[in-house]
C-alpha cells in the first residue's frame, strides 16, 4: 500500500523522476478542475531501443484477433466481450519471498516509472505473428522495488478470477485462475516487461488491461493478461497451458523452430495481415531476440520446452 513506499524507500528513490501520465490522473485532474466528459488520454511514454523496425500490425488487427478465453475461446470473442471488464480501481498483491509484500494499487505502481513503447515480434504457439507496439515498464523495476529474498528462484503470476465480468470463467476450459511462470533470471531480463498500453494508449481490455505480462522470446500464452498476483518462489510454479496439457506445453515455452508442437510444426509462421496467400515466414529462434541465448546455455531445449 501507500503506506509501505513512504515509510521504506518510495519508487522516485530507486528510479528517475519520469513524465507519468495515465487516463487516472487525467480524469482526477480533469475532476478537480470541474471539468466533464471522456478524457481522451494518450500516454506519455518514451520510444525505446529494444523496438524491432519491423512494421507494426494495425490496432484493428491487434485488438480484433485475440486470446483470452475467460472471455470465450474464439479470436473474436474478447473483443466482443472484454469490454464489460472493470479495469479501475485494480491492485496487484505481491508476495512470497519479497521484502515488501502488499497490495498495492496500480496508481502507485505506476508513480514514477517511465513508460517506454516497445515494438515487439509476438509469436503464438497457434504459429501466427504480429508485431505489436507495447507501452511498458520493465518487470525488473517493480521487483527491485518490492525486494526480492536470496531464497526467490521464480515469479509466479496470476489473472484476476471474476466470473460474473468473465463468462469463460463459468466454464472449466482451464483450471482458473489462469497462471504463468518465469525464472528469476528470466523475469529480471530487461526484455521482459509488464504493459500497460499499446499504440500510445491504455492497454484494450481484450489485451490484458490494465496491466499485462510481455516475454517477446516465448510463446505469447506466457505473456498473462489482467495480472492481480505475482508471488516470489523457491520452487517452480505451476502454470496454466502446462496443468490443461504438460505434453503440449512446457514451462519454458521458448520460441523455437526446432522444438515442434507435438500435432505442428514451429519452423515458420504466419505474419497476420499478411493475407492468407501471403506465404510464412521462417520462425527464429527466441523469437529473433539472441540476448537470451545466454539464459539458456547448457540446458537441453527440446527436454526444457
Ligand atoms: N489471462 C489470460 N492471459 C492470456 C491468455 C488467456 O487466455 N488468459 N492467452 C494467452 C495467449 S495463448 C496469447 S497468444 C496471448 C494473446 O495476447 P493478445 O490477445 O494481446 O495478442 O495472451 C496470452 N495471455
Ligand atoms: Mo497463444
Amino acid at each position: 500500500m501507500k503506506e509501505r513506499f513512504k515509510s521504506n524507500l518510495t519508487w522516485s528513490d530507486v528510479t528517475p523522476k519520469a513524465t507519468f501520465l495515465n487516463r487516472r490522473a487525467l480524469i482526477a485532474g480533469a475532476a478537480a478542475l470541474g471539468f466533464a466528459g471522456p478524457a481522451a488520454a494518450r500516454l506519455s511514454y518514451r520510444k525505446s531501443a529494444y523496438s524491432t523496425d519491423e512494421d507494426p500490425n494495425t490496432f484493428e488487427e491487434i485488438t480484433t484477433y485475440n486470446n483470452y478465453y475467460e472471455f470465450g475461446t474464439g479470436k473474436d470473442d474478447p473483443a466482443a466481450r472484454a469490454g464489460a471488464l472493470t479495469t479501475d480501481p485494480w491492485a496487484v498483491e505481491i508476495g512470497g519471498l519479497v521484502e515488501r509484500p502488499g497490495k498495492y494499487d496500480l496508481g502507485d505502481i505506476l508513480k514514477g516509472v517511465t513508460l517506454e513503447e516497445r515494438i515487439y515480434r509476438f509469436r503464438c504457439v497457434e504459429a501466427w505473428s504480429m508485431v505489436v507496439p507495447w507501452i511498458g515498464f520493465p518487470l525488473a523495476t517493480l521487483l527491485g522495488r518490492v525486494g526480492v529474498q536470496p531464497g526467490a528462484k521464480y515469479v509466479a503470476f496470476e489473472t484476476l478470477v471474476r466470473p460474473e465480468e468473465m463468462p469463460g470463467q463459468k466454464y472449466p476450459i482451464l483450471d482458473w485462475p489462469y497462471r504463468e511462470g518465469l525464472r528469476l533470471d528470466e523475469a529480471m531480463h530487461p526484455l521482459t516487461i509488464l504493459a500497460t498500453g499499446l499504440y500510445g494508449e491504455e492497454m484494450p481490455n481484450q489485451n490484458g488491461a490494465p496491466i499485462r505480462l510481455v516475454v517477446p522470446w516465448k510463446y505469447g500464452f506466457k505473456s498473462i493478461k489482467s495480472i492481480v498476483k505475482i508471488s516470489l518462489t523457491a520452487d517452480q510454479p505451476p502454470t496454466s497451458w502446462n496443468m490443461q496439457n504438460a505434453r503440449e506445453y512446457g514451462f519454458y515455452s521458448n520460441v523455437n523452430p526446432d522444438v515442434s508442437h507435438p500435432r505442428w510444426s514451429q519452423a515458420t509462421e504466419r505474419r497476420l495481415g499478411s493475407g492468407l496467400f501471403a506465404g510464412r515466414q521462417p520462425t527464429l529462434l527466441f523469437n529473433g531476440y539472441d540476448d537470451v541465448a545466454d539464459l539458456y546455455s547448457g540446458m537441453d531445449l527440446s527436454r526444457y520446452y
